[in-house]
């Protein structure tokens, strides 16, 4: 990276624990709406997370045999229900952000690096997260939001990054992405972007190679110690992932 003028963040996962107890909750409440007995546990669910966006994994769980057969109009519709189901989840205040993210973010923005977002996420799903978690203001402070199916590949391809980074004007070797899995690692990384990992409960055993970082969260000053999983740049021993931090991978 040459420097750090963006950084680019993914939603699931990494800006806040969405997955267990939101996302999975909602596709199994639309799936009782609609009449169907499939339900999602937390194992299961982890498996099907090797596929990114909602109606591809309905459409995998189908293909398992898990699930009757469908139309896309009726995967459509069945995702549809779930996001709703997520939003109210959301607005309810089910999912905080993961510690340190705030705080890097506020630091991004009081240092004038420009923010971005790369998702596979449904645009109405992301809304409800910074609408509800984060505060209305910070629809402004992110220069590109790029979610769902914007682009027709979804990660690992690296589509959604290109597209972020087309929107924003800027070379990769000027951005640093940040993730919380192997496929969203892959995506960036194809994309042409440095990127850090923050790993949770559903990709703490998933493999990284090439991330300039990979940690069990981004921490807080004084908060509980980072776990550091790979630090190939030799950034360690630090306290919390902050833009000081990060700069250091600047001309790496
Ligand atoms: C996120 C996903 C999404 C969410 C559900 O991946 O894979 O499918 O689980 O979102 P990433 P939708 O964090 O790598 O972007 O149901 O809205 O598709
Ligand atoms: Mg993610």
């Amino acid at each position: 990276m040459k420097s750090l003028d963006c950084m680019i963040f993914d939603v699931d996962g990494t800006l806040a624990d969405t997955e267990r107890d939101g996302h999975r909750v909602a596709f199994n409440r639309a799936f009782a709406d609609a009449g169907l007995s499939r339900r999602w546990d937390v194992a299961t669910y982890g498996e099907l997370l090797a596929v990114t966006g909602g109606k591809e994994r309905i459409r995998r769980d189908i293909a398992l045999g898990n699930m009757p057969a469908m139309d896309d109009d009726a995967i459509a519709r069945l995702h549809a229900a779930k996001t709703a189901h997520y939003q109210r989840l959301i607005a309810e205040g089910a999912i905080p952000l993961r510690p340190g993210v705030m705080r890097l973010l506020e630091e991004c923005v009081a240092a004038g690096v420009t923010l971005a977002i790369a998702t596979t996420t449904t645009p109405a799903a992301l809304d409800a997260l910074i609408r509800h978690v984060m505060g209305e203001a910070w629809f402004d402070r992110f220069a590109v939001l790029a979610a769902g199916d914007i682009v027709s590949a979804k990660k690992p391809a690296p589509d959604i990054y290109t597209y972020a980074l087309e929107r924003l004007g800027i070379a990769a070797d000027r951005a640093l992405a940040v993730e919380d899995s192997a496929n969203g690692l892959r995506s960036a990384r194809a994309a042409g972007l440095e990127c850090i990992v923050t790993v949770n409960g559903y990709t703490e055993r998933q493999r990284f190679d090439g991330a300039a970082l990979v940690v069990s969260g981004l921490g807080e000053p004084g908060g509980e110690a980072v776990r550091v999983l790979a630090d190939p740049h030799h950034l360690a021993p630090f306290s919390c992932v902050d833009l000081p931090l990060l700069r250091r991978l600047e001309r790496g």
